[in-house]
């Protein structure tokens, strides 16, 4: 890849992060391209007005991009958090991209997270898309406060790993932080042969069992959009109302 080409890449995500684990500490954030700092942190003022000025490049790899990201609230009601959560290989960053009409072709596995801000129906969400590979599950906690609406990806062509999701959500769903969060599932990959319909899956994850919060299934092939803008339209429907 050359350099303008891996501009381009980091340029069109708000933000794009690395998690990588540390020997003697418990996690650190890495930006993709150092050289970007400057240009990221300011998309991030501008999003979500913070005054982050006073952060020079070595408090900044001290305190750690994800305690920063972490205070981070949505500031008006007409904007919401969305968290963006599944196994690896599910379909979340394809989503994403989905969401924010960019070239779906070129998706490489997140091994930490990616945000975009999209504007939906009047609504500005900032979704975020958080790596699904199982070494990195224990992370998910980390994203949870603050969330406004959660989006599940499964494949539905993955039937061996139908029972390794259901257990992944119903973990979340039991999660105090995630209390009476409305719930979205895409059930991704519809155009494969092998895809569950819908209905089965969520049959498969209880959905029909959940008492405590709004929730919906959405069919969709994210590689071609298809089903992905009824999903956020359900979500602008169901956003809960702001104090
Ligand atoms: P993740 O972010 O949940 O880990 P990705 O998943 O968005 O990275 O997608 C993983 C792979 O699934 C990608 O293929 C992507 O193109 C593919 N994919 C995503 N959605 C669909 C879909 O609706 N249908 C089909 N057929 N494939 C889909 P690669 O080949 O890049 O691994
Ligand atoms: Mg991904």
């Amino acid at each position: 890849m050359n350099r303008s080409d891996r501009q381009c890449h980091v340029l069109s995500f708000d933000i794009s992060v690395t998690m990588v684990t540390m020997p003697h500490q418990q996690c650190c954030c890495v930006l993709k391209l150092n050289c970007l700092q400057e240009v990221l942190l300011k998309v991030l003022i501008q999003d979500h007005r913070l005054h982050i000025s006073k952060i020079s490049d070595c408090d900044f790899y001290t305190m750690g991009l994800l305690s920063i990201l972490k205070k981070l609230r949505s500031n008006s009601e007409r904007e919401l958090r969305l968290l963006l959560l599944g196994l690896d290989n599910a379909g979340k960053t394809t989503i994403l991209k989905q969401l924010a009409s960019e070239d779906v072709t070129q998706v490489t596995p997140t091994a930490g997270f990616n945000i975009k801000s999209v504007l939906s129906n009047g609504f500005k969400l900032n979704v975020w898309d958080i790596g699904g590979q199982r070494k990195i599950r224990p992370y998910w906690r980390n994203y949870f406060e603050n969330t406004d609406i959660l989006i599940y990806v499964v494949d539905c062509s993955d039937h061996h790993r139908l029972e390794e999701t259901s257990y992944e959500l119903a973990e979340l769903l039991q999660d105090e932080k995630l209390r009476g969060v409305p719930l979205l599932v895409y059930a991704n990959k519809q155009d494969l042969a092998s895809a569950l319909p819908s209905s089965e899956v969520a049959q498969h994850l209880g959905l029909h069992l959940i008492r405590d919060r709004t929730w919906q299934i959405q069919a969709c092939v994210a590689t071609d959009g298809t089903g992905v803008k009824e999903g956020m339209e359900w979500v602008c429907k169901n956003m809960p109302i702001k104090k």
